[in-house]
């Protein structure tokens, strides 16, 4: 009989367990009420004198998820034994780390060890867009903390790459065309260093010829001699502002990356973008939903990994 209990029991038990193991939206209503709301008002904060934590929060989600998954694996700091993702080239610009010490301070404080790094990045991320006048999409949560970060493992897409090349790296993690076009989207805030474009101004001899010459012109003085590296807005027009203006851009040819003004030319991609250029709203909707895709992408769930007590260290 009591056999015959413990079976009943595990058999009733585990499909709620796998329940608890998926991502879903409010995970934290019973362990931490305030999660969302705490992590919000971090943002919100940061957001009233920097609205370029927008920018730098979307491309600190997009490196965490494309290596290794949404785990908060960028977020570990370097030891000794240990050089961690954010040594690696691409990394060495994202911006943010701070903002994410400050909510899981908070987070510490109201639920010890409940609320993980990277469904912090992940909230931090859609709040910030909200804010910045896009989409406020609800988001899954559920995610734990990775236990790796390697430098070795950062492979991330070219800025000089063609929409094939892009795509076969978005392929590989589970994303669309569609998902990419939507989300090279979130190029419409934020800056890119003059090094990952110079190759294309006239300034460096070789001019890109479906640069719109007047964007050439001001990048090439921005920009000025190769020793040094300033940044230029990636949306020339609107540039913190969360809108279809990225897409308005690249038909004009006034791409600032490669990628971004291939999206215009290649055929496959072209129809997209004209589509979001012509209706907000459908990219608008089609953002949140590649978002929450992309926040989906080999997360770590159940008692695998760990919620970090500090999301730069292991531990
Ligand atoms: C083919 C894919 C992509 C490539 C090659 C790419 C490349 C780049 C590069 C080279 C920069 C400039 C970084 C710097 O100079 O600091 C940049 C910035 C940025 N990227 Fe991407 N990106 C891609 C996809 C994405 C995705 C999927 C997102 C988010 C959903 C994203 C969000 C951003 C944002 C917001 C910035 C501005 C960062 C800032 O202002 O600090 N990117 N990207
Ligand atoms: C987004 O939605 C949440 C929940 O409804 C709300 O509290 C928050 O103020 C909204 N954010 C913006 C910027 O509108
Ligand atoms: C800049 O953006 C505004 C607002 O979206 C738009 O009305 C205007 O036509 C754009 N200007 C250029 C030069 O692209
Ligand atoms: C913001 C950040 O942590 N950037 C790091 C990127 O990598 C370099 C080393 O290559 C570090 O010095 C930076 O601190």
């Amino acid at each position: 009989m009591a056999a015959f209990l413990f079976i009943v029991c595990v058999l009733v038990i585990s499909p709620s367990l796998s329940v608890i193991a998926d991502l879903r939206v409010g995970f934290y209503d019973a362990t931490c009420p305030k999660a969302e709301s705490i992590v919000r008002q971090v943002v919100e904060n940061r957001f009233r004198t920097d609205p370029s934590i927008t920018p730098a929060l979307l491309r600190m989600h997009f490196h965490d998820c494309f290596v290794r998954g949404c785990d908060a694996s960028i977020l570990i700091d370097s030891t000794q034994a240990n050089s961690a993702e954010k040594e690696a080239v691409p990394n060495q610009t994202v911006r943010g780390y701070e903002l994410i010490d400050e909510a899981k301070k908070n987070l510490e404080v109201a639920c010890p060890s409940t609320v993980s790094c990277a469904d912090i990045i992940t909230m931090a991320t859609r709040d910030s867009v909200a804010l910045a006048g896009g989409p406020n999409y609800t988001v899954p949560t559920g995610r734990r903390d990775g236990l790796v970060s390697n430098e070795g493992d950062v492979n991330l897409p070219s800025p000089r790459f063609t929409v094939p090349q892009a795509l076969r790296s978005f392929s590989d993690k589970g994303l669309t065309l569609n998902d990419m076009v939507t989300l090279l989207g979130a190029h419409t805030v934020g800056f890119a260093h003059c090094s990952f474009f110079r190759s294309r101004l006239s300034s460096s001899g070789r001019p890109d010829p479906t640069m719109d010459p007047a964007l050439d012109a001001t990048l090439s003085k921005l920009c000025g001699p190769a020793d040094s590296n300033p940044r230029a807005f990636l949306d020339q027009n609107t540039s913190l502002v969360f809108d279809n203006q990225y897409y308005h851009q690249v038909m004009l040819n006034r791409g600032v990356l490669h990628i971004d003004q291939q999206l215009s030319l290649d055929k496959s991609s072209a129809p997209m973008v004209s589509n979001f250029a012509k209706n907000g709203a459908v990219f608008q909707q089609s953002f949140a939903n590649a978002m929450v895709k992309m926040g989906s992408i080999q997360v770590v769930v159940g008692t695998d990994g760990e919620i970090r007590k500090n999301c730069r260290a292991f531990n």
